[in-house]
């Protein structure tokens, strides 16, 4: 067995040992801040620490673990992906990509490289946004974007973020101290599964990611009027599920009458739900994504405008809340021609993608170059407990990572 796969045997292990720490009984769960997430981010910084890196956890809750220059002042290049989970979730989303970063680290480490450049490996610890229903707040906090207003959101036992955070032993009056100076960035690297189809249908073990769709998320209130199922003539009914239902159809026409458009309701509430009560109430989620940002811009106007028309028939009172928006990202043309020749040198067709999914790079990207690399991933099922990653594809993409990291100790500008 050479070296790639040893290695790639190790991190799936780990993975497997992560996996082994949820909130639930039957499933993969580990949301932020919960008891669950901060047993697994300890695990985390145990390997952490294990291999020689400078541990620590943030004010946000991050675990961070640097691997130091002898240049007190270089520049920083962060290797990182996401430790929070979504509910019910796959074991490799997010933990593949912070345990291949601390491969990476064990490997220079043991080869004795000298670094040119700091590097930090980061575990964020929300980019699902689950449990609060924000998104990226880790990343956020690392690029220097985090928004306060947000420590108010509260969870759906009515926790503030606030409090979690403190709980945690987080000081939100030092949130500012997580960031990494602007100048002080050298670039971003995440390697992340592909969460889509391409790769397992080309059969080719990994690709390039030429840019990160945009999305924008809203939370959508349907008023209409409760009553009793057996009195209220259809004629005059203010059904809140009807008119969501209707809605929902329409946009799923709407997507797929738009081809750059990827649009998702992936969660409905009916209020104070009975089988004898008509809804008076419904809430929605509504997730949008286009690579393009004009599109996405238009597309979300004409979708609220569908949704206004059909309240407007069905005299439904509608309340519309955007909720997240990020623009699409392109990564960096420099680190992604070093990605291609990686690819290259290690034997594999060059693939490029466009990432669908939302990734920690999004936020990072205001402020640093950032690059990714995609695994591929049983028929590219993803935020499904069905996710999996075979070995040899892992130790496809620590060839490819070595490569890439190697060439970036050469030339370490990114400029
Ligand atoms: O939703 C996303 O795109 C990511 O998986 N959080
Ligand atoms: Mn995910
Ligand atoms: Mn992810």
């Amino acid at each position: 067995m050479n070296n790639f796969s040893e290695r790639a045997e190790k991190i799936v292990q780990r993975i497997n040992e992560l996996a082994c720490i949820s909130e639930e009984e039957k499933c993969i769960t580990r949301t932020y801040g919960t008891k669950s997430f901060v047993e697994g981010r300890t695990k985390v910084a145990q390997w952490m620490k294990e291999a020689g890196l400078e541990t620590r956890v943030d004010h946000i809750g991050n675990i961070r673990g640097r691997l130091l220059s002898a240049d007190p002042d270089a520049k920083i290049f962060v290797i990182a992906s996401h430790i929070d989970t979504i509910i019910n979730a796959g074991k490799f989303d997010g933990p593949l990509g912070v345990l291949m970063g601390l491969d990476s680290l064990e490997e220079l480490i043991r080869s004795k490289t000298e670094l040119p450049f700091h590097i930090e490996l980061i575990g964020f610890c929300d980019e699902e946004g689950c449990r609060f229903h924000t998104a990226y707040l880790g990343s956020k906090a690392v690029a220097g974007s985090f928004d306060h207003a947000v420590l108010d959101t509260k969870d759906a036992a009515g926790i503030s973020l606030e409090e979690v955070i403190r709980m945690n032993g987080g000081d939100v009056n030092q949130l500012s101290k997580d960031a990494i100076a602007g100048e002080d960035w050298l670039g971003y690297f995440e390697i992340h599964i592909e969460q889509g189809p391409v790769l397992y249908e080309k059969n080719i073990p990994v690709a390039v990611v030429s840019a990160i769709a945009g999305q924008c998320r809203a939370g959508i209130v349907f008023n209409g009027e409760a009553g009793h199922a057996g009195t209220v003539p259809m004629n005059i009914r203010k059904d809140a599920l009807a008119c969501a239902a209707e809605f929902i159809l329409a946009v799923e026409r709407f997507a797929n009458a738009h081809e750059s458009i990827v649009a998702t309701i992936g969660k409905t509430h009916i209020i104070h739900a009975a089988s004898n009560v008509i809804p008076g109430e419904v809430i929605c989620s509504l997730d949008l994504r286009s690579a393009d940002d004009a599109k996405l811009a238009l597309a979300y106007k004409e979708i609220k405008e569908m949704a206004e028309a059909i309240c407007g028939k069905r005299s439904i009172i509608l309340e519309w809340n955007l909720v997240q928006q990020a623009k699409p990202v392109h990564c960096d043309e420099k680190m992604v021609d070093m990605l291609r020749q990686s690819v290259n040198t290690a034997g594999y067709e060059v693939v490029e993608i466009v990432s669908g999914a939302g990734h920690d790079a999004v936020p990072v990207s205001a402020v640093s170059p950032v690059a990714m690399l995609f695994v591929r991933c049983f028929k590219g099922i993803s935020h499904n407990p069905a996710e999996d990653v075979e070995v040899k594809d892992i130790a496809a993409a620590i060839q490819v990572s070595d490569n890439f990291i190697q060439q970036l100790i050469k030339t370490n500008n990114l400029s």
